[in-house]
């Protein structure tokens, strides 16, 4: 029975074998059937070795095969043999799939790597081409820049060319003025050779110099000051204080402006009720014109309208007939009121003259006179005083009853125009003791071919010339 059950096991894996090598087309020479000639078919010989029967047997019903199809030991080897060389050959390729299995690893290791690589490459290469956009940006600033450059530098030449032009030119200019100026020269000799073979030079008398006034120190300062304590009896101011001047005069006062008015003059201005000196608005009677002037109410009990003030030469006082008739200059500084209005002021009631002189160490004389008003256009403002009395001396009635002269219109006494000698406009005479409207030069006395300083004769003589001046009107109390 055991060798019945072995049996049938044998047959069953060579049929399983045979099953598989007829399929692969293997020969199997001793186990090949003649009915397999085609191929596709096997059959096999089933071999029972021979034994003892002890119990019943099993009868095919195809009976006994032939001896050929029987299963031998040496099939058996080669089958084994085969097997092995199957098995091996699974093994090798177990190995191959295993290898494989690796590369496969290796391969997405590799691609993941790549696409790393790849997102590197395409971070430095916008960076490059960030790089390539920002050098070309460069590029075209620094183009821009030698552009300017060059620009800059044509234009340098250009202005080197026009300055060496225009230095050729002064040169040429200066050359002419040279030669033309020796002309003149020559000229001017020719004439005043001519001039002196025929007649004497036409110049104005100068003013006799006073000695005795002539403020020079100490001795000045003390005369001065003694001839105001005698001869100023008013006092005018009971306030007067140490940084007053010696006669109560006040220090330069602020710019006072006020809107009101008009008035027809300070002294309606004072007695309004304004205490402060400054510019006031006028309108003097039987004019239509509103003025502007200075109105001084710190001297003598205020009320007086200034019309006449020189401090500081910041105005040329050498000018024409139109420029004295309506007045020129600042209010505040240096101005003249103009002909026409110190008119109308004039003529509307009887007004008194103040003449107020100030020297270069600081002191201050005075000249009033009783009366003072002028005359019409017609008459060219004809001067008409009253009686002098002050410290100053009286340097003005030779002035009196005289018409005014301006550098365009000669109305004086000699045979000149006395404006050109004194550069100034004034009631000349032939020509003056005084001349308030002349060159305000600085330090006192001073060097001119004529008196054309401002002077006051009988105060340090003609070629002194005051530092400040001022003429003002008030009623006659
Ligand atoms: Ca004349």
């Amino acid at each position: 029975m055991r060798q019945v059950t072995w049996s049938l096991c044998a047959i069953l894996c060579l049929s399983i074998w045979d099953v598989g090598t007829c399929q692969s087309g293997k020969p199997v020479p001793r186990k090949r059937r003649a009915s397999d000639e085609d191929g596709k078919k096997c059959s096999y010989t089933f071999l029972i070795p021979q034994q003892k029967i002890t119990g019943p047997i099993c009868a095919s019903s195809t009976g006994p095969e032939p001896d050929k199809d029987r299963v031998t030991r040496m099939d058996i080897a080669d089958v084994r043999e085969v097997l092995s060389k199957q098995r091996r050959e699974i093994e090798t390729l177990q190995l191959v799939v295993d290898v494989d299995g690796n590369l496969v690893n290796e391969m997405k290791l590799l691609r993941k790597e790549s696409r790393n690589m790849n997102s590197r490459v395409t971070q430095l290469y916008m960076q490059l081409l960030h790089e390539i956009i920002r050098k070309r940006d460069n590029s075209l600033e620094l183009a821009q820049l030698e552009n300017r450059v060059l620009n800059v530098t044509a234009e340098m030449l250009r202005l080197a060319a026009r300055y060496k032009d225009l230095e050729s030119r002064y040169s040429a200019m200066a050359s002419l003025v040279n030669n033309q100026s020796v002309l003149i020269n020559a000229l001017e000799e020719q004439c005043m050779r001519t001039y002196s073979r025929h007649e004497p030079p036409v110049v104005p008398p100068l003013v006799q110099v006073v000695p005795e006034n002539l403020p020079v120190n100490n001795h000045f300062t003390n005369e001065i000051q003694r001839n105001h304590n005698r001869a100023f009896p008013r006092g005018s101011r009971k306030d007067s204080s140490p940084t007053e001047g010696p006669f109560g005069f006040p220090l330069p006062p602020q710019v006072n402006y006020s809107s009101e008015g008009p008035f027809r003059d300070c002294y309606q201005v004072r007695q309004a009720g304004h205490t402060s000196s400054g510019i006031y608005l006028l309108k003097p009677d039987g004019s239509d014109r509103l003025i502007q002037a200075w109105c001084e109410h710190g001297l003598d009990n205020g009320g007086w309208t200034v019309f006449q003030r020189r401090k500081d030469g910041s105005v040329n006082f050498f000018r024409n007939w139109e420029n004295y008739k309506k007045g020129f200059g600042n209010i505040d500084s240096e101005y003249w009121l103009g002909l026409e209005n110190i008119y109308n002021l004039g003529k509307q009631r009887d007004y008194r003259l103040l003449v107020e002189l100030e020297d270069w160490v600081g002191k201050k004389v005075y000249a009033e006179y009783s009366s003072f008003h002028l005359e019409p256009e017609n008459e060219f403002y004809k001067l008409r005083l009253g009686t002098y009395q002050g410290n100053a001396g009286d340097s003005l009635t030779s002035h009196n009853g005289k018409q005014f002269t301006t550098l365009d219109r000669d109305k004086d006494a000699f045979s000149g125009n006395c404006a050109h000698f004194h550069k100034g406009g004034w009631w000349y005479n032939a020509c003056g003791q005084t001349n308030l409207n002349g060159v305000w030069y600085s330090g006192g006395v001073y060097r001119s071919k004529f008196q054309d300083g401002i002077f006051w004769a009988d105060y340090g003589g003609g070629f002194y010339s005051l530092k400040s001046v001022r003429m003002m009107i008030r009623p006659i109390d």
